[in-house]
């Protein structure tokens, strides 16, 4: 327990990770670390998924290109899934939730079309991600975090800075 902790922030696309993600590590001084980003920009794929349009993630690659960076600690992790990473790594997993309607919304807005919005209302519905989570990490550090509004938005930033200053003040 000497380095700083890494935090990652999933959930079904749409509900608010990258947003909250970066307000994190901007007030904690944190790296953040959009998993999606890093796939395109660094190549870290099998090719283009015509269906899903949308890179096929290498898992491996991802993991070997993030290691070094993950081993020093401070990062707040972006990403959907939660599966693939080494259960070592993280130190809170957070899993962001939004209602239906609002998913929807947001999805429409991002100019997805309906049998994309459908697919992913239905994983945010079945709560796909959270128990990918509750499967894959321990469960005192997997939490559950509403992301519907702007109100819920600055809470969270402000719960996961605070949670992320104690931790780096007992290490
Ligand atoms: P994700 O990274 O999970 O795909 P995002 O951070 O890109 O999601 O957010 C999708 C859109 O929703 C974006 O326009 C910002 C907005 N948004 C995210 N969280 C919100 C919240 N809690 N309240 C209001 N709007 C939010």
């Amino acid at each position: 327990m000497s380095q700083r902790p890494n935090v990652l922030i999933c959930g079904t696309p749409g509900t608010g990770k990258t947003t909250t993600a970066e307000a994190v590590a901007q007030q904690a001084g944190y790296n953040h670390i959009n998993v999606g980003q890093w796939v395109a920009e660094r190549g870290l794929h099998s090719g283009w998924d015509e269906e899903f349009n949308c890179w096929t993630i290498d898992e491996d690659k991802v993991c070997d290109a993030m290691e070094d960076v993950m081993a020093e600690g401070g990062n707040i992790v972006d990403h959907h899934g939660c599966e693939f990473f080494p259960e070592r790594w993280f130190d809170l997993v957070l899993v962001l939730q939004a209602d239906n309607t609002v998913l929807y919304d947001r999805l429409e807005k991002r100019g997805y079309n309906a049998q994309k919005i459908q697919e992913n209302v239905e994983c945010e519905i079945m709560m796909v991600i959270l128990e990918e989570a509750r499967e894959n990490y321990k469960e005192e550090i997997v939490r559950t975090l509403p992301s519907n509004t702007v109100e819920q938005l600055e809470a969270n930033v402000a719960q996961i800075v605070t949670w992320i200053r104690e931790q780096d003040r007992m290490r």
